[in-house]
């Protein structure tokens, strides 16, 4: 087949697929990256940190990368941009077990990752009860036990609330426990809106957190992060003798790390300032929406933290598939009968606009 042909193919599947650049991708927590970024990830394409020692230049660049992380978590010492927020939750869940902790106390709406982790490596997990939508200290205080894993989400998948990462801290404090804090969404949102907030390694009991560079850090995927207090990379490390280093530490083997120079070159791009810039205005939209909402009756589950609105509809899965058919794609929250929309920055207030109109015509008030 020749080129041309393989184009017209290639372009007539693109077709059929959603893209953040059209705005109408309402439940992802995704956006387009700017060329530069793209550029980078194209020209390391093959890049693999699996095998470090054939890449030294990428692995520089996945050390500046882990210090802007270090930086948005308030300290930590090691870190690794892995495939994403699943794996760098699995990787702390699975080195915390090969330290001795067996337990996971967490609540219903840390992320599926954390579940599959839990299946994985065989650790039991038991769910504390949540107040306003997060996790009620006092519930954990109660079934806090020794050797325990403590997963907080600061920004859960489902509402972006933080969980009170400071007071889990205290309670774990008295305990031999491993603090693990899902950021994957918050760390790149939270140190702009909430400077104050303590959610990464100023808690001392925090030993990891995840933040991911392919959320609101807008690098392209696979660009997840995990940032830890002790090197617990080496837990599980493995003999791999025919690797430059001869040792594997991460779950992966061969690492898609194109994405790694991507996620530098973002962090060039924006700076700290162009970061705070686009999150504030994502979280200004993101109060724009929920007003506009209530405005035409509506009904919002709860007064947003982050950038992620959840309006209350009657059959959240029927609303989700007509709204697919008029090209919109939202995700749902069927445990509270809302739709999920997180306001990333190419969900402007333009198409906000656009999709409440829709959304009323759908007769869901
Ligand atoms: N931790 C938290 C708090 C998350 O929200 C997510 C992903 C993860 C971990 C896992 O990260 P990876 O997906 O990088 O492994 N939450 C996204 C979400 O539910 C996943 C997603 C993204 C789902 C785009 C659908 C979609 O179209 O929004």
């Amino acid at each position: 087949m020749d080129d041309s042909e393989i184009e017209d193919l290639l372009e007539s599947f693109y077709s059929e697929d959603f893209h953040y650049e059209s705005g109408r991708v309402l439940g992802s927590m995704y956006t387009h990256p700017p060329d530069i970024v793209l550029k980078a990830f194209f020209r390391f394409y093959q890049s693999n940190l699996g095998n470090p020692g054939l890449y030294p230049g990428t692995a520089k660049m996945e050390k500046e990368v882990v210090k802007f992380l270090i930086k948005l978590t308030h300290g930590g010492h090691f870190g690794k941009i892995l495939s994403g927020g699943t794996e760098a939750n699995i990787t702390a869940l699975w080195a915390a077990r090969e330290m001795g902790f067996k337990k996971i106390l967490t609540t219903e709406d840390v992320h599926f990752s954390v579940l599959k982790a839990a299946n994985l490596l065989s650790m039991e997990i038991q769910f504390v009860r949540m107040k306003n939508f997060v996790i009620d200290p006092k519930d954990l205080e109660e079934k806090m036990e020794e050797n325990a894993v403590v997963v907080a989400t600061a920004g859960t998948t489902p509402l972006g609330y933080i969980d009170p990462v400071e007071k889990i801290g205290k309670i774990c404090s008295s305990f031999s426990c491993f603090l693990h804090v899902d950021a994957a969404f918050g760390g790149f949102v939270i140190p702009f809106l909430y400077p104050q907030l303590k959610f990464g390694f100023r808690i001392p009991e925090v030993r990891s957190v995840t933040i991911d560079p392919h959320k609101m850090g807008m690098a392209p995927y696979p660009a997840g992060g995990l940032v830890t207090r002790e090197n617990i990379f080496a837990r599980i490390s493995v003999d791999a003798p025919y690797l430059m280093e001869g040792k594997s530490d991460s779950l992966l083997g061969t690492r898609q790390s194109g994405s790694v120079a991507a996620s530098y070159a973002a962090i060039l791009h924006f700076g700290w300032e162009g970061y705070e810039k686009i999150i504030k205005d994502c979280m200004e939209n993101a109060i724009y929406l929920e007003k506009r909402a209530r405005e035409e009756g509506f009904q919002i589950l709860a007064r947003p933290v982050l950038n992620i609105v959840n309006i209350v509809v009657d059959n959240e899965e029927r609303i989700k598939k007509k709204l697919l058919k008029l090209g919109w794609a939202v995700s749902t929250n069927p445990k509270y009968s809302s739709i999920r929309i997180v306001v990333m920055p190419h969900v402007k207030k333009e198409i906000i606009d656009k999709f409440l109109e829709n959304l009323k015509k759908l007769g869901v008030t």
